[in-house]
């Protein structure tokens, strides 16, 4: 299945290779963290994939390449790098030459040729360029990790010289937006990751405070942890309450408990502006406009268990009616779900988004509880959690 997808997006998205290789820098110089591990000679992809990276905070190769160009604003090679991550990533086999790659979707010659270095170099000295670029390390540590909203102003604050927090903080004449002096405040909360153990204290926390709000409710893990990710950057949940309407209450009185447990540094709540007479959704991409908060939750602010540090919790708030999308929106990956919209209204001339399914030779949506039953509405054979990883 997850093939087929892969076959089907290839040929939507694909990114001109000419475009791309535009952009690739030549090698100059090496960092020992980009060298293969004794894995090597297995070949890059499937499990091992993480032996073609550069592991930088947990990424690899690819990611590098594809968050450089991201930094630069270049959304389509950023994107050929992404796809093509998904795709060594949900190999079964380790690809060991390069012939081994002639059929595989969305990797271009770019790719190739990283592919191919790491294979014969044992390392890829585009990559190792890259984390050593300083326009690269800036937007990494100091400006995109910690600061939302960067893009103009980080761009803006590199221009100008300024490298890191205390350069950013000690310039009076730069005025900082709320969400930017949150990320400030909070960048060590925010940046650092979250365990798999942190993600099952949150959980026992968040599950706390909803139920006693509303017995009811239902509470769901999702995003990376519930693909099985050992690390993440947040953790996600899905709540929601049996009775259509109630939900839109719960939040509020969520976030209230959890300030009176006295383990939250910091609340987002943005209330839903959902509206089914809006759906279907043409735009492609488009956020989900349930009500969600995000949350910083932390030791600092109180009674904290098990020694634990805390992290970013993301809680959405869908109706019952539309909880079933919401959680395969949210369960992401982001690349899965871009590949299963596209799959859906390429081949099933449907439009799926995190609100619903609709098909659009009936002319109507389609009612789903479960994940499984979105899956078979779309023909495709239902897929585990841990399977939506690339
Ligand atoms: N998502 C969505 N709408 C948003 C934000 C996210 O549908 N406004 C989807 C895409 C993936 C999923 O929700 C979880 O998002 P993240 O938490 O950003 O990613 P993750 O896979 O959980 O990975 P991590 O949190 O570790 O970066
Ligand atoms: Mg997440």
């Amino acid at each position: 299945i997850w093939h087929r997808i892969r076959n089907h997006s290839s040929a939507v998205c694909d990114i001109p290779e000419k475009r791309l290789a535009n952009h690739v820098r030549k090698p100059t110089c090496s960092m020992s963290c980009c060298k293969v591990t004794e894995k090597s000679d297995e070949g890059v992809g499937g499990s091992d994939f993480c032996s073609l990276s550069g592991v930088l905070y947990g990424s690899d190769a690819f990611e590098v390449l594809a968050e450089s160009y991201e930094f630069n604003n270049m959304e389509g090679p950023c994107l050929a790098f992404r796809r093509a991550t998904s795709v060594l990533k949900s190999l079964p086999w380790a690809v060991r030459c390069l012939g081994a790659t002639q059929d595989l979707p969305c990797l271009g010659q770019p790719t190739k040729k990283v592919i191919e270095e790491v294979l014969q170099c044992g390392r890829s000295f585009e990559v190792e360029e890259l984390l050593s670029d300083e326009r690269y390390q800036t937007f990494k540590v100091t400006v995109h990790k910690c600061v939302w909203g960067w893009t103009k102003d980080g761009e803006k604050w590199f221009c100008r010289g300024l490298r890191s927090f205390s350069d950013i903080l000690t310039d009076h004449s730069i005025h900082l937006n709320r969400m930017q002096q949150t990320g400030f405040l909070h960048h060590g909360d925010i940046s650092r990751a979250v365990s798999a153990a942190e993600a099952r204290s949150l959980r026992s926390i968040i599950d706390g405070a909803v139920h006693c709000v509303t017995p009811a409710a239902t509470v769901a893990l999702t995003g990376g942890f519930h693909r099985g990710k050992e690390f993440g950057h947040d953790v996600d949940f899905i709540v929601t309450t049996p009775e259509l309407g109630e939900e839109e209450s719960l939040l509020p009185n969520v976030i209230d408990e959890l300030k009176e447990q006295g383990i939250l540094l910091y609340c987002n709540y943005q209330a839903s502006t959902f509206d089914m007479r809006k759906l279907p959704n043409h735009h492609f991409e488009a956020m989900d406009d349930f009500a969600k908060c995000f949350l910083i939750c932390g030791w600092r602010a109180g009674r904290w268990r098990g020694g634990l540090e805390g992290g970013a919790v993301d809680l959405v708030s869908p109706p019952v009616d539309r909880y079933a999308f919401a959680l395969l929106g949210w369960t992401g990956s982001r690349q899965f779900e871009r590949d299963l919209r596209s799959f859906a209204r390429v081949e099933r001339g449907m439009i799926l988004d995190n609100h619903a399914l609709y098909d659009k030779k009936k002319k109507e949506f389609l009612a789903a509880s479960t994940e499984k039953d979105i899956f078979a509405h779309l023909g495709l054979e239902y897929m585990e959690p841990w399977q939506r990883n690339a």
